[in-house]
């Protein structure tokens, strides 16, 4: 009951002013059809208890009754997503964000969804795991034309399945330019126990070759992971009250099986891409694998109070940004050759061994720092001569300086390591990469950031988000800040459009 009041806000969340969304949720009823009045009312009350989906940094789609149906309105189109301050990417996305909008109805609604193709090429729409006639299927050449750019088709189709699903581009190197969104169908019946708080977040993951926002699709050595088109540490963290009922929800569509590991608590998995689990499959758990293609449901009771990390276990998952050489190249040589080919660039050895100075691979995935053919280049703040332990004088020490942050106990200059730091085999590993210098806690400042350790954000790269399981006074606090800014006209995130239709 408490928390009746959130599921008014969550579907406002990222949807204010679409009057058609607090109805969402509230399950369709019909009265009388054989129930008796405590039945009834007991019905409805549970009805209304079945909470909307937060999709944190992904707005809601709104949608309208016409002639019998819901009808949603997606355009097909290049957008610009900001990953984190200062890293906009060229993606394909939907309505102007990768991924797309999200979509939640309920099971037995009758759903229009109108596909307008912005796209500079033909695309298709595939609505994943749905049970709907094979001419509504999306799969191009066999179950419709594709959508021709300029075109349009209108998708239609009653829903008789529950669960977490997702939409996407049935075109495949489409799809690894961002293509899908999340689509939720809610049960008729709630699902038991009910939750507080039902989030979902998508996985993506792009490779970003130097100077260059456009991913290259065909790469698989991807430098930039996403939880709903962020990443670390701009990643919106969930919030949720000391002992509230938690579901969430991840959707991958990308090249890698994800491993999505959650600190301090321990979950079970309640749901697939095909729906409900049955009890007796749920067992103890604290990551859960989640497969290309695939989407899993975990619910618990967030009775552990604190700020808790949800990310990705794959080390190089938890990284923004890598190049294909790193810190232990650089040590006991002139540098690495930069500026190579793409071959090169992306690692592959043609001949030689990875670290030797010709024939190894260049900086080509660094941002192209140094990345030409002129100059050889040790990526190293941390070369003996240049980054004195502790003190200093680095590159990108002025993040840790920007005005209003402060790092209570923490050190700001360069990383820590020891005087003879160059002597150990393989430094530097994470010295270079994380720690005080790359916190930027004011750049991503947000209301669900409010109270977050000082220099906290130096930390958090890649797939990596909070679970903030708060007492009453700071939930409250953070969601009062939230409304203020919601209250707020403000451009959504990841709005700009390049073909606005
Ligand atoms: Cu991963």
């Amino acid at each position: 009951m408490k928390n009746r009041r959130d599921f008014l806000r969550n579907t406002f969340g990222f949807g204010a002013g679409f009057a058609a969304m607090p109805r969402l949720c509230a399950a369709q009823q019909e009265p009388g059809a054989g129930m008796d009045m405590d039945q009834m009312r007991d019905g409805i009350q549970r009805e209304r208890r079945i909470a909307s989906v937060e999709t944190p940094d992904v707005r809601q789609l709104p949608w309208r009754m016409a002639n019998g149906a819901k009808e949603f309105h997606l355009i097909a189109e290049p957008v610009k997503q900001e990953l984190m301050p200062g890293k906009v990417l060229n993606l394909w996305g939907y309505n102007g964000s990768a991924p797309g909008p999200t979509i939640q109805v309920n099971q037995g609604d009758r759903v229009r969804i109108i596909v307008d193709n912005h796209l500079p090429e033909p695309t298709s729409m595939h609505w994943h795991g749905f049970e709907i006639p094979v001419e509504m299927d999306g799969a191009p050449g066999s179950s419709q034309d594709p959508i021709p750019p300029g075109g349009r088709f209108i998708y239609e189709f009653t829903l008789h399945q529950a669960g977490t699903f997702f939409y996407h581009s049935h075109m495949a190197m489409q799809e690894m330019m961002g293509m899908i969104g999340t689509f939720i169908m809610h049960p008729q019946k709630p699902y038991d126990p009910l939750v507080d708080k039902d989030f979902a977040i998508i996985l993506q993951e792009f490779a970003v070759l130097p100077n260059n926002p456009i991913p290259n699709s065909m790469n698989m050595e991807f430098n930039w992971l996403t939880f709903n088109g962020k990443v670390g540490p701009a990643t919106t963290p969930l919030i949720v009250r000391v002992n509230d009922r938690v579901r969430l929800r991840f959707i991958n569509l990308g090249m890698d099986h994800h491993p999505i590991h959650l600190h301090g608590h321990t979950f079970v998995v309640t749901g697939t891409e095909g729906g409900r689990q049955p009890k007796t499959t749920w067992g103890p758990k604290n990551t859960v694998l989640v497969g290309v293609a695939e989407a899993s449901d975990v619910e618990f009771v967030a009775n552990n109070p604190g700020d808790w990390m949800i990310h990705c276990h794959l080390p190089h998952h938890m990284m923004n940004q890598m190049a294909s050489v790193t810190g232990p190249m650089t040590r006991g040589s002139s540098g690495i050759p930069a500026g190579f080919g793409m071959e090169e660039g992306m690692g592959i050895l043609r001949e030689g061994h990875a670290t030797s100075d010709d024939k190894g691979p260049s900086l080509g995935r660094g941002m192209g720092v140094g990345s030409t053919r002129d100059k050889t280049f040790g990526n190293g703040p941390l070369r003996a001569q240049e980054a004195p332990p502790s003190t200093g004088n680095m590159p990108g020490m002025e993040r840790a300086t920007m005005p209003g942050m402060q790092h209570d106990g923490m050190q700001m200059a360069a990383p820590e390591a020891t005087n003879g730091a160059n002597l150990v085999p393989g430094f530097p590993q994470d010295a270079f990469m994380e720690g005080p210098m790359m916190a930027m806690d004011k750049e991503v400042e947000k209301p669900e950031n409010y109270g977050l350790r000082p220099g906290w954000s130096g930390f958090m790269q890649g797939m990596m988000t909070f679970l903030r399981v708060l007492p009453s006074d700071m939930y409250e606090k953070i969601m009062a800040l939230r409304e203020q800014q919601n209250s707020k006209p403000q451009a959504m995130p990841g709005m700009d459009h390049e073909n606005h239709g």
